[in-house]
């Protein structure tokens, strides 16, 4: 009896890595998908006790602090100002469809209530709640998806061995379990983000980059997550072409296939919706020197431009460790949240556009629209390449007057009125 019960488990168990490696998306998963493109501008968010020292989500490694020295951080961590409907409302206010949490960055700290070690907020630090719950909720409420952001790369955990690239002599053992740091520790707490916040939009792992050669159960993983909840998309950012069973392939300060960054894939998949994330100033975490903010403008080219390259743009945010969002990011996201009210038709719902992207703008397309989005053309003609439609009519987007046009095999000719003062982005409606 009990070999039986050996082999149907074994049966179970490999027939679900198997699953894995020849993963053929739920129908939840490929309408999350769409959902997920359909989108088009999430907020990133990182936060966690490090704020407390406001020099960025890296100051354990960059200080070189040992583990004793980072375990008093989280004494002095209490968010009171935190207010989940606050952060939600931003994101709504900003234009915002989703919202990407860290749920643990390299820290391995845990910003939720996890019973699988105690290195956590609720019995680590004086707040003692968990926020990601009242998000969650708050998120659920509004009606805006939540991701979490999981790290995998641990920097705090003794099982995290062999190290990593990232590895420092914090006063961890030399010897440690990677099997129980992935199976015990890792999964255990995914089940636990995957089952005690409702249902949530994916998991966004991190770190892989720290041993890109280690086995990291990848297939038993992903398995877990797309079994206890199917529509949950798994974005990972190890930087590398996409693997069997990732449902997003996401670039990080990059558009997709330009590697800019130094470390990214030149690799853009045809068949995966695509995300791009990047800073509101220079970091990730708050950092209280950073005052280095693009102005709404540059962020407004940043999602226009992601939207042309058919990407989504994910746009990080640091709150304070009183629990705050600082006002030079609020003020202007809502200016981002202003430009999206008059041109979010342009933008959500929309995939990359039939004309290669270009130093002049990019085009968008939606049903039988195309929107050519022009950011830097000062002359009064733009060519532009042929497209496979016959261009029935061309309007300006903000008041629907006629844009003269002319059209051959050799491509479109729009003749383009004057932008209007201050305007960044002339936005043609070709109908097709
Ligand atoms: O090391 C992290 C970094 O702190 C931040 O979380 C970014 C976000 O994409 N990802 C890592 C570097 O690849």
């Amino acid at each position: 009896m009990k070999k039986l019960l050996l082999f149907i488990l074994l049966t179970f168990c490999s027939g679900r890595v198997i699953a894995q490696s020849n993963y053929q998306p739920s129908p939840e998963n490929l309408k999350a998908r769409q959902e997920f493109q359909d989108m088009k501008f999430g907020m990133f968010i990182h936060w966690g006790v490090y704020s407390v020292l406001g020099d960025g989500e890296w100051v354990f490694h960059n200080r070189k602090l040992t583990l004793d020295e980072y375990n008093r951080l989280p004494k002095f961590f209490n968010p009171e100002q935190f207010d989940a409907k606050t952060w939600v409302a931003l994101a709504k206010a900003s234009g915002m469809k989703y919202i990407t949490i860290t749920s643990r960055h390299h820290d391995g700290f845990a910003m939720f209530d996890s019973k699988v070690s105690d290195w956590n907020i609720v019995q680590r630090t004086p707040y003692k709640k968990d926020p990601l719950k009242m998000l969650a909720d708050e998120a659920h409420r509004q009606g805006i998806k939540l991701f979490f952001y999981y790290s995998q790369l641990d920097w705090h955990n003794p099982d995290y061995y062999p190290r990593g690239a990232t590895n420092w002599d914090n006063g961890r053992p030399d010897h440690g379990n990677w099997d129980a740091y992935l199976d015990g520790y890792m999964d255990g707490q995914l089940r636990e983000l995957l089952t005690n916040y409702g249902p949530i939009g994916g998991i966004w792992f991190d770190g892989m980059w720290d041993k890109p050669d280690a086995d990291w159960h990848l297939a038993k993983t992903y398995a877990l997550i797309h079994q206890l909840q199917p529509a949950a998309l798994i974005i990972p950012n190890h930087h590398q072409a996409p693997k069997p069973g990732e449902d997003v392939q996401t670039f990080e300060r990059d558009l997709p296939g330009q590697n800019t960054a130094g470390f990214n894939t030149k690799y853009v998949s045809a068949q995966l919706p695509l995300e791009s994330c990047n800073t509101l100033n220079e970091s990730w975490g708050f950092t209280i020197s950073d005052d280095h903010y693009k102005s709404p403008e540059e962020l407004e080219e940043m999602l226009i431009r992601a939207a042309g390259n058919n990407s989504n743009l994910l746009l990080n945010i640091g709150p304070m460790p009183n629990g705050e969002i600082q006002d030079d990011f609020v003020i202007r996201l809502h200016a981002v949240g202003e430009w999206l009210a008059r041109y979010g038709d342009s933008i959500y719902g929309t995939r990359g556009g039939p004309i290669a992207p270009a130093d002049w703008g990019v085009t968008t397309q939606k049903n039988d629209k195309i929107y050519v989005h022009v950011l830097h053309w000062n002359a009064k003609l733009l060519a532009l390449s042929p497209v496979s439609d016959s261009i029935r009519a061309a309007r300006l987007l903000t008041d629907n007057s006629s844009v003269p046009f002319t059209q051959n095999e050799n491509g479109i000719v729009l003749t383009l009125p004057e932008p209007s003062a201050h305007e960044l982005d002339r936005v043609v409606v070709l109908t097709r």
